[in-house]
């Protein structure tokens, strides 16, 4: 296939970078040397390039940019190269996100000797390509999420990073939802122990960009494009979420999906993040599902319930997750982002109840580079830290997680359950 599709090009506006970073390297001068904006003097780069500049790139960009710059990183990240087809709109994303220099055929992005890591932001039918072609070329990988289109090409990728990594390269899929400080400190109590055996993981995602029915059929509503719909796109986050959380993978599932607009407008300009405009008359068909409800089961016997849609009439980003187990439960909603409640079930019953923690200490994940206690992180945040993982784990030469392997396992639940739902919701095993 040729270049992959850059479908939200208007994005991508000419304009000053947002934090002042140079597009290359420091300014000549006569005060003291200082390094270049967000490395370290000493510290060896590891420079990114990155294919793609849309919405999840310039969310990874702020990542990219923002990781050496907060936390003390053993490598320090530098926006080497940025890529894209579009030969003036790659290069106001340089100038906007601060990258040195840009490409406009992924091909030569990945043949440059002055690239370590390949970051991979562009619709999923370019992933595995990409992936594939950077991992030969000895680089490290970071995917957007879902890692790939099919089981057959999340086979591939997995295999081919289970290779790279005998060769000292290393591969992560962009779940960025395990980086909320909150999720991450669920994960750490699930694994003391204070929920006791897990009963129940609950868990929804909900949207509703799609609610109107003149919204245009954009890249994430073609099937050829997006891989599936509301099931890809969210689904593979709650998926993640949900065993990341729980400590272990799902074994089945049984699915209902549904297409609930199957014709739509053309886009009739510019896409912006999750916004379009549609053309005045041609039309198109949708080829994905618009929601998906599925229940699963955990190989431990704990039953795990889920829904994505783009259909949750005034819901915007709402990702909410709940765990019950024998000693207590924990509750999580993305849109409120720096608190977690927590339910001790073991507190004498007169005292018992729900309580938010507010996840801002020192002491709580990441949050010893940030701001006093009380001063809240954000989406983007999510982004940094991931980046920041991500560092740690090619300086000190470990498997960092999601592993491609984690993803390839997603991959085989969302294939499960559009085969369940083909099936009038048959509970179809997978294999963990
Ligand atoms: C669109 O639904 C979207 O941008 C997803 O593609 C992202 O993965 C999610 O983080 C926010 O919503």
């Amino acid at each position: 296939m040729g270049q992959p599709q850059q479908p939200d090009e208007a994005e991508a506006q000419a304009g000053a970078t947002a934090d002042g970073a140079g597009v290359s390297g420091p300014a000549a001068g006569t005060g003291p040397e200082v390094s270049p904006p967000g490395t370290a003097a000493g510290r060896p780069p590891l420079r990114v390039g990155m294919v793609g500049y849309a919405f999840m790139g310039a969310a990874h960009s702020q990542g990219w940019r923002t990781a050496g710059r907060v936390f003390d990183l053993p490598r320090s990240p530098v926006l080497a190269a940025i890529c894209g087809r579009d030969a003036t709109a790659v290069r106001a994303a340089a100038e906007r996100h601060g990258w040195a220099s840009t490409e406009t055929d992924w091909r030569a992005l990945i043949a440059r000797d002055d690239i370590d890591l390949v970051d991979i932001c562009t619709p999923g039918d370019s992933h595995a390509e990409i992936a594939l072609a950077a991992l030969a070329a000895g680089k490290h990988v970071l995917c957007e999420k879902p890692l790939a289109n099919s089981v057959e090409e999340a086979e591939a990728m997995a295999g081919a990073a289970e290779q790279a990594y005998e060769r000292g390269q290393l591969a992560m899929v962009g779940f960025n939802y395990r980086r909320v400080p909150a999720t991450a400190l669920a994960r750490s109590m699930v694994a003391d122990g204070r929920l006791g055996r897990l009963r129940h993981v609950r868990v929804t995602y909900l949207q509703d960009w799609l609610v109107d029915p003149q919204f245009p059929l954009t890249w994430r509503l073609r099937k050829e494009l997006a891989g599936s719909g509301a099931l890809g796109d969210l689904g593979a986050h709650i998926i993640d979420l949900a065993q990341y959380l729980a400590g272990e993978r799902l074994s089945g599932v049984s699915a209902l999906t549904e297409t609930f607009v199957r014709e739509r407008p053309l886009p009739g300009g510019a896409v912006k993040g999750l916004s379009a405009v549609s053309a005045e008359s041609a039309t198109g068909l949708v080829t994905v599902d618009d929601a998906a409800v599925f229940t699963g089961r955990f190989p431990s016997g704990a039953l795990a319930s889920f829904e994505a849609t783009r259909y949750a009439t005034g819901r915007k980003n709402a990702l909410r997750i709940e765990l019950n187990g024998e000693r207590g439960s924990i509750a999580f909603d993305l849109e409120r982002l720096n608190e977690l409640s927590y339910h001790d079930g073991i507190e004498p019953g007169a005292h018992a109840g729900f309580r938010r923690i507010l996840v801002t200490e020192p002491d709580h994940p990441y949050l010893d580079a940030w701001w006093p206690p009380g001063h809240g992180l954000g989406y983007e945040h999510t982004f940094v830290h991931q980046a920041r993982d991500l560092v740690h784990a090619i300086a000190e030469g470990r498997q960092p997680e999601p592993s491609f392997a984690d993803g390839l396992h997603v991959q085989r639940v969302l294939a499960a359950v559009e085969e369940s739902a083909e099936k009038n919701s048959v509970y179809t095993p997978i294999a963990v």
